[in-house]
């Protein structure tokens, strides 16, 4: 426990764990991380793989059905607490528009939280292409977990990736993308240079951090951090979002090379572009081999909650940490109506004598934070 990294990853179903495995490659050796999924052949020989609902569902997976995940994880969320000992934050990685990304994700939040570890989701939203019943699927399970986690990224495929023709290159490339900005967030943390943000840090910084927005970009060239400012500036993955900028989370990356002025750059641009009345934290990693001659720069941007005096008490010191509830939380994508109408377009199911048309939080009465 002493050696092993209080930073864990978790990739949630297929496209979670395809995620979580090229942060893994593009970090490199030593990621402290866990697969969990419905689908057991999720789980490659060699690779930390918790399987949910093994009784339920034989590890055959939950067919797309986010109700019938959620049931599994419900049931069998235990088995990841052989994977969490020491761990004083959670990263996760889902996609939602499935069936384990959307339904396990919430309940692996829950249990992260309940055992006071803070979680940090990035979560997917489907391509437009993949078609309404997929995207309402994912919307509504949005704020739940929204709701639930410490810190929430939902990224749209659609914007990540820009225009392919090819579906197979669209996904691959989305992974690509997301893969490497989640590890230039782990190198942050876990390879710290000159500017050092640590787990117990972002820990802290994240708490009650709510929606945020997250955006890398790597640049080289004599202007390298103009440049660098420029592109995150026209990012339209920070451009997203509605709610004003509360706090700025930002990595500079780059070899030895590294100047002072490039950083004073970076952070005086960052802070104009997206609000000078926030709070900014900062960290370098100096990486000789991978980085000489190249800037990277990852910004994670969250936005004000709608109470700013609840907002104000739940930052205030001593209260960060698992277990916590913002006081407020809006629909993080704003996509029209939450509760009961949400699967009106999903198929008809029928599935154990139950109508899964209805929500599983009204058909068994579970209580939701909403
Ligand atoms: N980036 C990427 N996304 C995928 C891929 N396959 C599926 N997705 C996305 O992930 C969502 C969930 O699909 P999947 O992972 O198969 O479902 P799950 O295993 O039940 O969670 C889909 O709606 C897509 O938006 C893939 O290969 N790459
Ligand atoms: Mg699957």
């Amino acid at each position: 426990m002493s050696t092993a990294s209080s930073l864990l990853l978790i990739g949630i179903g297929t496209a979670g764990s395809a995620v979580a495995r090229g942060i893994r490659r593009a970090f490199g050796e030593g990621l402290r991380y866990v697969l969990v999924d419905t689908d057991a052949r999720t789980g490659r020989d060699g690779e930390p793989f918790a399987l949910l609902g093994g009784e339920r569902l034989s590890g055959r997976g939950a067919g797309g059905d986010v109700i019938a995940a959620r049931l599994a994880a419900e049931e069998s969320i235990d088995v990841l607490d052989a994977s969490i000992e020491g761990v004083r934050l959670a990263v996760i990685v889902t996609a939602l528009g499935g069936g384990t990304g959307g339904g396990a994700t919430l309940e692996a939040v829950r249990h992260l939280s309940a055992r006071g570890i803070p979680s940090v989701v990035f979560a997917t939203m489907p391509f437009r292409f993949e078609g309404a019943n997929r995207q309402q699927n994912a919307r509504g399970m949005a704020p739940m977990i929204e709701e639930a986690a410490n810190a929430t990224f939902f990224i749209a495929l659609d914007r990540l990736v820009g225009e392919t023709d090819l579906v197979e290159q669209a996904m691959r490339q989305a992974v690509d993308t997301l893969a490497s900005g989640i590890a230039l967030f782990w190198r942050l943390v876990e390879k710290p240079g000159y500017i050092r943000l640590d787990t117990e840090r972002i820990r802290h910084l994240v708490a009650h951090a709510g929606r945020g927005r997250f955006a890398t970009v790597t640049v080289q060239g004599p202007d390298r951090a103009a440049d660098a400012v420029d592109a995150l500036v026209r990012a339209p993955l920070l451009a997203e979002g509605s709610g004003a900028v509360r706090s700025i989370l930002c990595g500079v990356l780059a070899g030895e090379d590294l100047r002072l002025s490039e950083v004073a750059r970076v952070s005086e641009g960052l802070r104009t572009a997206f609000g000078s009345h926030t709070t900014f934290d900062l960290g370098t990693v100096n990486d000789e081999a991978t980085f000489t001659g190249r800037l990277s720069v990852v910004v994670l941007l969250f936005e004000s909650a709608t109470d700013e005096a609840a907002d104000d008490a739940a930052l205030a010191p001593g209260a960060a940490g698992g277990g916590k509830k913002k006081a407020k939380v809006r629909n993080p994508l704003q996509t029209g109506p939450q509760g009961r109408g949400r699967f009106n377009n999903a198929e008809p199911t029928v599935w154990n004598g139950e109508d899964l048309d209805i929500p599983t939080f009204i058909r068994r009465n579970l209580h939701l934070d909403f």
